[in-house]
């Protein structure tokens, strides 16, 4: 998420004043009706220079009600929902303020160094806020950028083949993004046929191993990813060239059954130019790419009918 850059208080108030500074006017006004067209004016331009610049920050945050459940879980483990609401709200809060200063100012309830001076004072108390929003920023900046298509998760064993898997049903190079708070990136590939396309996520270091030794921050993660899948593609290695004995690799299996208990799980036994496992719902190697255009009609399938892939 790219969102522009916010500043301290002093910023807005300095650049909204600056618009104050060389009013022009037509005509032959008198002296008198010069003065008091000159006030109003710079008074219109200070408000609406204000009033633009905070609804530009609210508009560039995306507003967490509306972003998917997978970016929510993501907000909330990387700067929590109710902060980030909280936060905004009060942007919200000193623009309205600064609006019915404005308009009280209109009404002749204060002068204009007044007006200027209680904008100040409004600007200040949300100087926290913007503080927090520009620390926010840079954390959704780094959010991994999920399309909102049809998404297969992989999930196995470091070594059992899955970047190999990514690399064989998608065409172009993954996309690498990175988690927020962890070191751990997540892999995106696009995979198309015909006019359909289906998101492929490679998520090393995540979805590798039981889930014992993980942190809190990757647990985050992890549900997440749950959001995020629409079908699991659990890869085994039954030739153990990973380092990893089926046993192991079995127990996996079993958390990953558990962690996405109503998402269909397709069993994927990779490099079959080694070894076959006749139970595996799709033998496929990316050696000899054996299996790979089967695995790929049948994850299409599994979303589109045939005929909206002929
Ligand atoms: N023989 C064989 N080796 C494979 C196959 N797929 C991957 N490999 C090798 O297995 C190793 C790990 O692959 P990788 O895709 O990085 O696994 P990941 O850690 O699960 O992402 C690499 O050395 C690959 O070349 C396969 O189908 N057959
Ligand atoms: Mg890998």
């Amino acid at each position: 998420m790219n969102i522009p850059s916010v500043a301290d208080y002093m910023f807005y108030f300095d650049t909204a004043y600056s618009t104050t500074k060389k009013v022009m006017l037509g005509g032959h006004p008198t002296y008198g009706e010069r003065k008091k067209l000159i006030t109003l004016i710079k008074a219109k331009r200070f408000y609406e220079s204000i009033y633009s610049q905070l609804s530009a920050i609210i508009t560039h945050f995306p507003d967490s009600d509306k972003v998917s459940k997978f970016y929510q879980e993501l907000i909330e483990s990387a700067i929590s929902i109710d902060d980030y609401k909280k936060h905004l709200g009060a942007i919200n809060w000193s623009r309205s303020m600064i609006k019915k200063l404005y308009y009280s100012y209109k009404k002749k309830g204060m002068t204009l160094q007044n007006f200027f001076g209680r904008s100040k004072d409004v600007l200040k108390q949300i100087s926290r806020d913007l503080e927090f929003l520009q620390k926010a920023r840079l954390h959704l900046a780094k959010f991994p950028s999920i399309k909102n298509l049809k998404t297969a998760l992989l999930a196995g064993f470091p070594n059992v083949g899955k970047s190999s898997i990514l690399g064989q049903l998608t065409d172009s190079k993954p996309e690498v993004n990175s988690y927020p708070f962890t070191t751990k990136t997540i892999n995106i590939g696009i995979m198309k046929m015909n006019n359909q396309k289906i998101q492929i996520v490679d998520t090393p270091g995540l979805l590798e191993r039981p889930f014992e030794k993980i942190n809190k921050i990757e647990m985050k993660a992890i549900i997440a990813l749950k959001h995020l899948a629409d079908i699991v593609l659990f890869v085994f290695d039954s030739s153990e060239s990973s380092g990893y004995k089926i046993e192991e690799q079995k127990r996996l299996f079993e958390k990953i059954k558990e962690l996405f208990p109503e998402k269909i799980i397709m069993i994927i036994n990779n490099k079959c130019d080694l070894t076959r496992d006749p139970k595996a719902d799709f033998n496929v190697s990316c050696k000899t790419s054996e299996g790979i255009e089967e695995l790929k009609d049948k994850i299409f399938r599994h979303f589109y009918s045939a005929l909206s892939l002929k």
